[in-house]
């Protein structure tokens, strides 16, 4: 049974008639509680006003610009759709909107003293306790009118409180966690003091009435002591944002002072973020690092754009689309090399005896006309058994958990022409060489018609990448991820090995393990290589 809930701007101290600057919703939007419907701001506060209730965007009844006020409708919201039989929480969906009654006191102007300013908390609606969830200021920072001090966050409303006035950051009276209310003392502000030369009095007198009382002479201030207000901002704390916005930039881990703002009065919003982000990561806008000219500290990528070259300048070109395929494996590739301490490890078996046995068992088939056996089936069934003998190798890493697999799928790298794809036979274990080569041969030849399903190519455990056909000594492949190994093959070849008396022909196999090292270390991996260069020179350890 859906209910129509109407949600309502609170109680937001004493504003009739504050701008929304950001909405976040439109129609047929789902909303959880606490979501940000809005963002308005006073020339006191900005604040965010979150969703009561959850459900879908039935009509949005403000727009950007829309003055609103306490108890001013922003949306109208179905409750209940997909909960429909589920038992819907009655206080919820009788308490609409919160409209606490408190009336709204007189704003609180910051006092003044010889040059220092208080910066206090505004009405803020009835709100008495409310904590102060990011500071953005430290003594010694330069500040200017405007610029967010505070984000206080209380059930109803999340806000930032910005300076009323321009200056030096003297004492700063609150921390993470401490709980203020309207008058509250956030911070002291020397004002003018660093320029003492040309420190108007009229500027040390007038402290923070209104906010344009303050600029005019915070600007003559710079004029002349221009070292006054010259010293870089600490991060964020010049930037303008709503405090969803922020919120947004702290979740991506994007320093806002890096983002360019188009809103009004220079305010970034969130489709600048989304900008930013994407430009980032298309390499179209250098990161943090590159930035700031390579020297980043972070944990970030921090990579240069990617070059652009007018190839055309050089000679003739053509350009072709990558095709999906390419652009997938792309991305995943990409994410894989970079976030995998990944270490390749070799090893060569002797796969003399087992070739010579495929080329036996293939004779007597030719005569039955069954499936072909490939060197491919061979390996799935001998790393089956390294998985089960190296049940790390069979793990996958879900944050500080390993999941250990129970179960033996392989995925082998296909050859498409569309680009690489990785077919997964499932339930290796349970499957005859023959079967699995029937298989293996069935998926490769769908991979390269593009009619694998994506069914065909989930839940590998571990995967196998073959250039056996085709060539190679060694190479070193990437981790399928999740997965934490992957074995690459190539072509064997004749080689002498040593025998103890003397140098005999033996057919070695080149193998290529990839581990990833936060799961298998060194000794490890190269155990398992060896136990699978072990199985292939004697089959007959796999019965085992
Ligand atoms: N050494 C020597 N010869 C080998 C061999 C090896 N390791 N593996 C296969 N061969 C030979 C086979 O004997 C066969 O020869 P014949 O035709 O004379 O019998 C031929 O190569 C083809 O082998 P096959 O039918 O078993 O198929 P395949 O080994 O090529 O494996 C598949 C199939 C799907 C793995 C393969 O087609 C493929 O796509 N490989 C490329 C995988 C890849 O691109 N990996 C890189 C990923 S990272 O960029």
């Amino acid at each position: 049974m859906s209910q129509i809930i109407e949600v309502t701007v609170p109680d937001i101290g004493d504003f009739a008639e504050v701008p929304v600057i950001e909405l976040y919703v439109k129609v047929g939007d789902s909303i959880k509680v606490d979501d940000a419907i809005v963002t308005l701001e006073s020339d006191k506060a900005t604040m965010d006003v979150p969703s009561t209730v959850a459900g879908v965007v039935k009509e949005v009844l403000v727009s950007l610009g829309s003055k609103v006020g306490e108890g001013a409708l922003l949306i109208k919201v179905e409750t209940g759709g997909a909960a429909a039989v589920a038992p819907a929480p009655a206080a919820q969906a009788a308490a609409p909107a919160p409209a606490p009654a408190a009336a709204p006191v007189a704003a609180a102007p910051a006092a003044a003293g010889g040059g220092v300013v208080e910066v206090k908390v505004p009405d803020i609606g009835d709100f008495a306790e409310v904590p102060v969830i990011e500071l953005y200021v430290k003594v010694g920072d330069a500040i200017k009118v405007d610029d967010a001090i505070a984000t206080l966050e209380s059930d109803k409303a999340t806000m930032d409180v910005p300076s009323t006035v321009a200056g030096t950051v003297k004492e700063v009276l609150v921390s993470l966690g401490s709980k203020v209310g309207e008058g509250t003392v956030l911070i002291k502000v020397e004002t003018g003091a660093s320029a003492p030369a040309a420190a108007p009095v009229a500027q040390a007198a007038a402290p923070a009435a209104a906010p344009a009382a303050v600029s005019a002479p915070a600007a003559a201030s710079t004029a002349a002591a221009p070292a006054a207000l010259a010293p870089a901002l600490p991060a964020g704390s010049k930037v303008h944002a709503s405090p969803s916005v922020r919120a947004y930039a702290r979740e991506l881990g994007v320093d806002l002072s890096k983002v360019s703002a188009t809103g009004p009065k220079n305010r970034i919003v969130k489709e600048d973020l989304t900008k930013y982000v994407k430009g980032v990561m298309s390499g179209a806008v250098a990161g943090p690092a590159a930035a700031a000219g390579g020297a980043s500290l972070g944990g970030g990528l921090d990579l240069l754009p990617w070059p652009k070259v007018d190839f055309a300048k050089f000679g003739e070109i053509e350009v072709k689309p990558l095709s999906r395929i390419k652009k997938i494996s792309g991305q995943n590739l990409s994410r894989n090399w970079v976030m995998i301490p990944a270490v390749t490890y070799h090893e060569d078996a002797d796969i003399t005896d087992i070739e010579a046995f495929r080329v036996l068992l293939n004779k007597e088939n030719e005569k039955g006309g069954g499936a072909k056996l490939t060197m491919l089936a061979f390996l799935m069934k001998a790393c089956v058994k390294g998985l089960q003998k190296f049940p790390e190798f069979n793990s996958s890493i879900d944050g500080d958990n390993l999941v250990m697999k129970k179960f033996f799928n392989i995925g082998f790298a296909a050859d498409t022409p569309n680009g690489l794809v990785v077919p997964v036979v499932k339930n290796v274990d349970k499957k005859s060489v023959f079967e699995l080569a029937q298989e293996s041969g069935d998926l490769a030849k769908q991979a390269r018609d593009g009619k694998l399903k994506p069914a065909d190519m989930s839940g590998s455990c571990f995967t196998i990448s073959s250039l056996g056909g085709i060539g190679g000594t060694y190479f070193a492949p990437i981790v399928n991820a999740p997965e934490v190994a992957i074995l690459g093959v190539n072509k064997s070849a004749m080689k002498p090995v040593w025998d103890g008396k003397q140098f005999v022909p033996r057919l070695t196999l080149p193998l290529s393990l990839t581990a990833d090292h936060r799961v298998i270390d060194g000794a490890l991996a190269t155990r398992f290589n060896v136990y699978i260069a072990q199985l292939l020179a004697d089959f007959r350890r796999v019965a085992l």
